[in-house]
């Protein structure tokens, strides 16, 4: 049986062009720059986001983190979504590692949050508190069902940043699936911010990896954190070759996943069963809920497990779906019929 794996599109395996990429990768050693294929996918990197340079770095993580070291010293805040990666996904990293202090403001159902609440959340400079010095935003939003911001929104907060002296980093992990939702550049979704980290390991299937955006001298910043956190690569051209695949090859089919998304829950809407978080995805993620009284979450992990569906267990009763390259429609076609056996709805 093929499995269907729906945890996450960071289960996505790198397609054959990409391997056959890899295989031929150019390479040399990153740590003197030396890298040509790297090289290559930085600057590739910086010109997809309009910025003035870029840095690779192993995931996610090590970007937000790396990027969160390079504009801020220790006792030093940063604004974060409370429903943010950074805040609830990282470890904790950017206050153990770099003794950076976080505010949570409340994320909206859109992933955006309020400016008024980012303003309330900029302390006064007074020897009692940490000094305000970033503020966060995740494009799309991971637990905000996959929501993407707007252009108009990111620059709002840009100018609110501005205007109190911060500096704004975007989690970017799936900036491309945020741009092909609303037809725009990637470009103009950071337009305004200091930074963005995106990831290459998502969606567009590259096996490893995620960049760093930003001016040429923060990112001479980032990249000494990048060494400090263990993160300087030596041939690493080698998955960067993938990762230039991705985004040559990867970005537009994203509007395929973002369907599939909108196809899936219309089955699930259907299912009394089950309540959708949001009628109508808006980008690559489904997320919903079991109603009381029907099949337990074991019950339903198991039934899908059976029938070759791999789903992660649901946080605080909330399931999440991801769509990818590697779910077609006749994958999809699989995942519908087995929810109507389960639910009784055949
Ligand atoms: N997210 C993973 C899990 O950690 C939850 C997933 O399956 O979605 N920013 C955002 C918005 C992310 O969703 C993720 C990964 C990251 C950063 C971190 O990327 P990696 O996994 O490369 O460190």
């Amino acid at each position: 049986m093929k499995w269907i794996d729906l945890r996450s599109d960071t289960v996505t395996e790198p397609t054959p062009e990409m391997r056959e990429a890899m295989a031929r990768a150019e390479v040399g050693d990153d740590v003197y720059a030396e890298d040509p294929t790297v090289n290559r996918l930085q600057e590739m990197a910086a010109e997809r986001m309009g910025m003035e340079a870029a840095l690779f770095v192993p995931s996610g993580t090590m970007g937000n983190l790396g990027a969160v070291l390079a504009h801020c010293d220790w006792g030093d805040e940063v604004i974060v979504g409370d429903r943010s990666h950074t805040y609830i996904n990282e470890a904790g990293g950017i206050s153990v590692l770099g003794g950076v202090h976080t505010f949570a403001v409340r994320n909206l159902p859109d992933g955006t949050m309020s400016l008024e609440e980012i303003e309330s959340a900029i302390r006064p400079d007074n020897p009692h508190f940490p000094i305000s010095k970033l503020i966060c935003l995740e494009n799309t939003h991971n637990r905000c069902g996959g929501a993407f911001l707007t252009p108009e929104y990111t620059r709002q907060v840009a100018e609110l940043a501005r205007q109190h002296g911060l500096k704004l980093h975007i989690d970017g992990a799936r900036i491309f699936n945020a741009a092909v939702a609303q037809g725009v550049e990637a470009a103009r979704l950071v337009e305004g911010a200091d930074s963005v980290t995106f990831c290459l390991s998502k969606g567009l299937c590259a096996p490893v990896g995620s960049l760093i955006c930003g001016s040429k001298d923060f990112i001479h910043r980032a990249l000494r954190m990048r060494k400090l956190l263990g993160g300087g690569m030596r041939q690493a051209g080698v998955i960067a070759a993938a990762g230039i695949v991705a985004l040559e090859t990867m970005v537009h089919r994203l509007a395929e996943d973002h369907r599939r998304a909108q196809r899936l829950a219309g089955c699930l809407a259907g299912l009394p069963a089950v309540e959708l978080e949001t009628a109508r995805p808006p980008t690559n993620m489904v997320y919903f809920r079991l109603r009381h009284g029907g099949i337990s979450a074991e019950e339903f992990l198991a039934a899908t497990l059976q029938r070759g569906i791999r789903i992660s267990p649901p946080r605080a009763g909330t399931y999440r779906l991801v769509l990818h390259y590697w779910i077609d429609d006749e994958a999809l076609n699989r995942v519908e019929n087995a929810f109507k056996e389960i639910f009784g709805h055949a």
